[in-house]
């Protein structure tokens, strides 16, 4: 059967590149995105793999089930007023950010994505360890190590028959993992596009793991056995390049959670030079798993010399950073492209070439333009 679109909400599209329409993808333009350290709502990227789902907040409860000793079913209503209202700062980024850098190498199987599949928020909602502990979820270290939250939506997709997506059950524990079930994106009802009316938040993982429309929380003893957890959001090795191999070696390979560190010039746009005189440079630069950025490198000549950037990145509490940074930096005249390098707080480092993936997923390469300055 057909998926049906005919219920798609009315969407402002200006800003935005259209990467598919069904399901709807779109980015922004980076020169656009960069203006606001938080993303406002029409330039935030939309991510789907089916139709927006119609859902009733009055009836719609979700469920915490699997290995609880006190299965719940709860409201909105309920998860507003029995929990406590926690907000998080947390940018959103997909793990197929950037992929067209990968195409230029060979072809990947995804939407092709810019570098726009990024978007800081700030998400209101309640902690899902708050909500875990209400219905009784294991505490012992040992079990918890073995465990996993899995989540699951309503909607249909294309790959599967609802959307989800799994997290370590140390990581939905965490005291300072701030994993919300989020009802607000910057201090609004989440939007249809967005969610509404609950979606998981996972700061400092791959965006897939921040379900939408979330109907089920599963405690389990494996990870969630979703098409998106089980054969998407996985890096293979370069020498699987066709849907046959990959069928054969998915389960080898790890699901992603924590991104890796990232960067990207959003000023000068792609393929657009310095022009003579002094040149001002802006972009994004974000790290996976609460890290921090340290530094930005900034170069004209292809990387044989590098400025350091000016950073902005606000600390927003707790002891993680969730948010991105963005950053400007002054160069001289250049007929190169302008590359940037950002350095995480645990020392890592953008790569030089992208590395090839079936998949097309973590691109965090430094920026290539020219098909001659990718490798595997
Ligand atoms: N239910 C549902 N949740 C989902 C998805 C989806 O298609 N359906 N896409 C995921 C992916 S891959 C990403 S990157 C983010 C995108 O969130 P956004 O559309 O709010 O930007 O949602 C995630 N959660
Ligand atoms: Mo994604």
């Amino acid at each position: 059967m057909p998926l049906e679109y005919a219920h798609e909400p009315e969407r402002d599209v200006k800003g935005l590149i259209i990467r598919k329409d069904k399901p709807f993808n779109a980015e922004p333009q980076v020169s656009l995105l960069v203006q606001h350290y938080i993303t406002p709502d029409p330039l935030f990227f939309h991510r789907n793999h089916g139709p927006i789902p119609e859902i009733d907040i009055q009836t719609h409860e979700v469920d915490i089930v699997g290995l609880v000793s006190n299965p719940l079913h709860l409201t909105v209503a309920d998860l507003k007023s029995k929990f406590t209202k926690r907000t998080v700062m947390a940018t959103l980024q997909c793990a197929g950010n950037r992929r067209d850098g990968l195409n230029r190498v060979k072809k990947t199987n995804g939407v092709v994505w810019g570098p726009g599949a990024v978007g800081n928020a700030v998400y209101t909602g309640c902690l899902l360890r708050d909500v875990l502990k209400a219905a009784g979820v294991v505490s012992n270290p040992e079990d918890v190590a073995k465990l996993h939250a899995s989540f699951s939506s309503v909607e249909q997709c294309e790959e599967d028959k609802n959307y989800g997506s799994s997290i370590p059950l140390c990581k939905a524990l965490d005291e300072y993992g701030d994993v919300l079930l989020a009802y607000e994106m910057n201090g609004k009802p989440l939007t249809r596009d967005h969610g509404y009316p609950i979606r998981v938040v996972v700061p400092g993982y791959i965006g897939a793991r921040s379900v939408k429309y979330l109907k089920t929380i599963s405690i389990q003893s494996h990870e969630s056995n979703a098409y998106f957890q089980q054969k998407d959001y996985k890096i293979l090795p370069s020498n699987i390049e066709s849907e046959e191999q990959a069928c054969k070696v998915w389960c080898n390979f790890p699901a992603i959670g924590e991104y890796n560190v990232q960067s990207y010039v959003c000023e000068p746009a792609d393929g657009v030079s310095c022009k003579p005189g002094p040149c001002n440079v802006r972009g994004y630069a974000l790290s996976g798993g609460g890290r921090s950025i340290q530094r930005v490198d900034v170069s004209a000549d292809d990387g044989r010399t590098w400025v350091t950037a000016d950073l902005y990145q606000p600390y927003c509490g707790g002891t993680k950073m969730w948010a991105w940074c963005l950053w400007t930096a002054q160069l001289h005249a250049s007929t190169k492209r302008i590359l940037s390098r950002a350095v995480d707080s645990a020392g890592n480092v953008q790569q030089e070439y992208p590395i090839w993936n079936y998949r097309g997923v973590m691109n965090n390469s430094w920026r290539t333009i020219e098909p001659d300055q990718s490798h595997l």
